[in-house]
């Protein structure tokens, strides 16, 4: 059965096609720094936006009705299980990525629920099986369903935490059953909306030890795959324990994890937090925290998380210019957690919605490897912080001097003469490389 009869697979035509449904930039073989543009990307497809969401907000129902949301609730997991795969088909999406809950209705107990998963499963490994599509990495959902009202792993109610041990379990069975190459937490709940009633110190004492738990369960089963966690500082709580990417390092490091995850840095998350895209990765990138990617974007006018598929050049360009200064992806990928908008209630708008995000990726791409080729920036910062790699700089750089030393050095010196710092010139040149 087809799902998507009105849309046959998409293909690169190249920047001078009026081809709406065919890709401009992303050439999928095309070698770019020595690799094909699909091992740079790994593009991801987010089952929950893609085939679980229905558009619902606060203020209304779902608008997105799909074929299958008429069935009978196993009948219909199944059918957005074959549909997923036909639309990855198409666009030649090569991975995926899921929460538990997206794949399986939780029925009446925990056991119907681990019952029903693995009736998914079969399902999904099957389909992976016929069409080569692999599993970025799996999560799993433990804000949703009310039982996590005050969180997970950081409830006031063990019963909560013991549930959400459960779920992780499973989870990584399943991630580890589908060779996930990770496995996320993005901590849902974990946070508070008041401090008033809040045990913060044992809240996040938990939150540690419940991650404890999941690495040393990996090691048990012997899943490989790399640990993530994904930065968040609000929504739905007022205050999310994850809140960047300097917070979780230094929460990983409080809990001896530090060596045990990598960050999935998420667009609109990053801006939520008060910083740009760039400055995530980047923060990630010179601490080796640097793992994967949620391609999204916000809304400038709109303080929360709309999950927008991401269509700005500029953003594009300085995180694949990150990517690729990490060294690329090794386990991670480019996720699209990305919806589209409610009113686009066709399913050709889905479409519409991949094609632009993974082009404006591609194209982000080929600039940011024109950059890196032309080391536009590189011989730029290098010149700028030259005075670090000879006389004073130097001494300071490798811990050579003291305080008595710079002192007496300062008092020496008759005048300091700065350099411009040339902040348009380079906005210019980056407009240039894009345009
Ligand atoms: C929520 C979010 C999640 C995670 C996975 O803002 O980004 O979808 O990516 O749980
Ligand atoms: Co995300």
């Amino acid at each position: 059965m087809e799902f998507f009869k009105e849309i046959s697979k998409i293909k690169y035509e190249g920047e001078k096609s009026n081809n709406l449904l065919s890709f401009r930039h992303y050439n999928p073989e095309e070698i770019i720094l020595g690799k094909p543009m699909k091992e740079h990307l790994r593009f991801a497809m987010s089952y929950w936006h893609t085939l679980t969401g229905g558009g619902n907000d606060p203020f209304g129902d779902a608008t997105l009705i799909r074929e299958w949301d008429s069935l009978e609730p196993m009948e219909k997991v199944k059918m957005r299980v074959k549909a997923g795969f036909e639309f990855m088909e198409k666009l030649g999406i090569e991975y995926f990525c899921f929460h538990d809950k997206d794949i399986a209705p939780e029925g009446n107990s925990l056991s119907e629920y681990f019952k029903n998963l693995n009736e998914i499963v079969d399902l999904i490994e099957a389909e992976m099986k016929r069409t080569g599509i692999k599993l970025l990495w799996g999560t799993s959902n433990m804000f949703s369903n009310p039982r996590f009202v005050h969180g997970a792993g950081t409830s006031c109610n063990a019963d909560v935490f013991a549930w959400a041990g459960a779920q992780v379990k499973n989870a990584l069975d399943i991630t580890k059953r589908l060779n996930g190459e990770g496995y996320v937490f993005w901590g849902g709940r974990e946070g508070y909306d008041t401090l008033l009633n809040t045990d913060m110190k044992l809240e996040l004492d938990n939150l540690g030890r419940l991650l404890q738990l999941a690495v040393e369960y990996a090691e048990k089963i012997g899943f490989t795959g790399q640990f993530y966690i994904e930065p968040k500082p609000k929504e739905p709580t007022k205050n999310q324990y994850d809140f960047d990417v300097a917070t979780v390092m230094n929460f990983l490091k409080t809990y001896n994890l530090e060596d045990k995850f990598k960050m999935n840095i998420e667009a609109n998350h990053a801006t939520l937090a008060g910083h740009t895209f760039q400055h995530e990765l980047r923060m990630a990138r010179i601490n080796n925290m640097f793992g994967s990617v949620d391609a999204n974007r916000g809304d400038l006018l709109l303080g929360w998380d709309t999950d927008q598929f991401p269509t700005e050049i500029y953003d594009a360009t300085l995180a694949m210019y990150e990517v690729l200064m990490a060294g690329g992806f090794t386990t991670g990928g480019l996720n699209f957690d990305a919806k589209v908008r409610r009113a686009s209630m066709d399913n050709i708008d889905l479409f519409h919605a991949y094609i632009g995000g993974m082009d404006t990726f591609a194209k982000g791409l080929k600039v940011a490897a024109k950059l890196i080729e032309d080391r536009v920036f590189e011989d730029f910062i290098e010149k700028r912080y030259e005075s670090y790699r000879s006389g004073i700089g130097k001494k300071i750089v490798e811990k050579k001097v003291t305080l008595e030393e710079l002192s007496e050095y300062a008092l020496g010196l008759k005048e300091i003469k700065n350099s411009s710092g040339r902040q348009e010139m380079l906005e210019n040149i980056l407009n240039n490389y894009i345009y």
